[in-house]
């Protein structure tokens, strides 16, 4: 697991409760409707890629990151 991989677990975690479960997903949901995100926030970071909306090409990160959690997470 690279450097890379790390970042974007953590950047998933929209919620900011420890894991990348479907609380994250559902966040992800609401931005890819015809959003427009701008930065520094960038739709809460789900647009991974900052062109300025949410689509298949951010869930593909997300979803690598899918049950990503973090060191300090206890279900
Ligand atoms: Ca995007």
């Amino acid at each position: 697991m690279g450097a890379d991989e790390y970042t974007f677990g953590e950047l998933s975690d929209f919620s900011g409760n420890g894991i990348v479960n479907f609380e994250d997903y559902s966040i992800l949901i609401i931005y890819s409707d015809g959003y427009v995100c701008v930065g520094p926030d960038w739709c809460n970071g789900s647009d991974y890629n900052r062109d300025g909306k949410v689509d298949i090409y951010d869930l593909e990160k997300f979803a690598a990151n899918w049950l990503w959690q973090a060191s300090w997470y206890s279900p």
